[in-house]
């Protein structure tokens, strides 16, 4: 590990928003980002992918992107993912656009793509105010979230100094790491669609084991019936670990090449694998783990079949 990664703080930035609630968020994130983000008028045809980060959001959002567009694997392999589908809460960085901005000039009759990590209670009244919105929310397994966040933030310069392996997973336990508490994310995302069923679920688990049949239920999600045989194979194939990990458009190469991520640590597209918190996790750190994810799921609306993960 390097100097400049040693150096960064190791207490993730929080914020406190006017309406009172206090989020944790990236070092280069600013209050005034969050709070315009809030603010978006969402548009009726608007696709919304929501995630608590490591998730598999970035394979979400490629799946879907393609399924929108005819499986056009040029373009997707020509756009940057993050042009083609915009951070919501992003704040503009140094000599770039402000995503709000791009995404309200974007042409009335063309469909935005719009990815956000923000909980559910802070988007839930705009959401409402545009119930045609396509939301797609996509969870993980926590270990694996963990284990795979855990990585992120050793090698992304923005994020606070994750420390050792075992001071992270307690911190992320306790919701104090970047974004906050997995817990909270998912249980926010889950009360509001038990109320208002508006979104569709899918997991990373999901996505692993048979991509094909989540490619195709995704798609009537978003009706787009018409989708060929030929163009879900093309998607599941262009889709695939091997694939991503090569493809400049999504594989965040640019940034580390900027600097913005340090490959020599972590490389975003890592592992794409389910299960290796068990080459994380200690048994205790497991079994603690799960007993305090007996405890925070016990109200859920729903238990997600992840759990316990064999
Ligand atoms: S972020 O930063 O929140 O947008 O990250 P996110 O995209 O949610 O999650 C990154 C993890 O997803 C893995 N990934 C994939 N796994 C399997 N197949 C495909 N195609 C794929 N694309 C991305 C990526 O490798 C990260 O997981 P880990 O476990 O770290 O490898």
């Amino acid at each position: 590990m390097n100097d400049k990664i040693d150096a960064r703080p190791a207490v993730a930035k929080k914020i406190t928003l006017t309406n009172g609630v206090e989020l944790i968020v990236p070092h280069d994130y600013s209050k005034a980002s969050i709070e315009a983000a809030i603010d978006f008028e969402f548009r009726p045809s608007d696709i919304v992918l929501a995630s608590y980060p490591k998730s598999g959001t970035q394979w979400t959002a490629e799946i879907t992107w393609l399924i929108c567009n005819n499986a056009d694997i040029t373009s997707a392999k020509s756009v940057m993912l993050e042009d083609r589908f915009r951070q919501l809460e992003k704040s503009p960085s140094a000599g770039s656009l402000n995503q709000l901005d791009v995404l309200n000039a974007w042409p009335e009759n063309q469909t935005r793509f719009i990815q956000t990590h923000l909980p559910m209670e802070l988007l839930e009244k705009k959401l409402l105010c545009c119930p045609t919105v396509k939301l797609i929310y996509v969870v993980r397994n926590p270990k694996d979230t963990c284990v795979s966040f855990y990585h992120f933030h050793r090698m992304k310069m923005e994020y606070s100094n994750p420390g050792p392996w075992n001071e992270f997973v307690e911190k992320f336990v306790r919701g104090e790491v970047t974004r906050g508490s997995w817990f909270e994310h998912v249980r926010g995302y889950l009360l509001a669609n038990e109320k208002y069923n508006f979104a569709h679920f899918v997991s990373y688990e999901d996505m692993s084991s048979n991509l094909r049949n989540e490619v195709i239920k995704l798609a009537n999600f978003l009706n787009m019936r018409d989708l060929s045989e030929d163009q879900i194979s093309t998607i599941v194939e262009h889709c695939t670990f091997a694939n991503m990990k090569d493809n400049k458009c999504v594989n965040y190469q640019h940034y580390h090449e900027d600097g913005r991520y340090n490959f020599e640590v972590s490389k975003f597209m890592r592992k794409g694998i389910v299960g290796d918190w068990k080459n994380h996790f200690t048994i205790e750190q497991s079994e603690a783990f799960d007993a305090v994810y007996e405890e925070r799921t016990k109200d859920w609306p729903l238990q997600l079949k992840f759990h316990p993960v064999a």
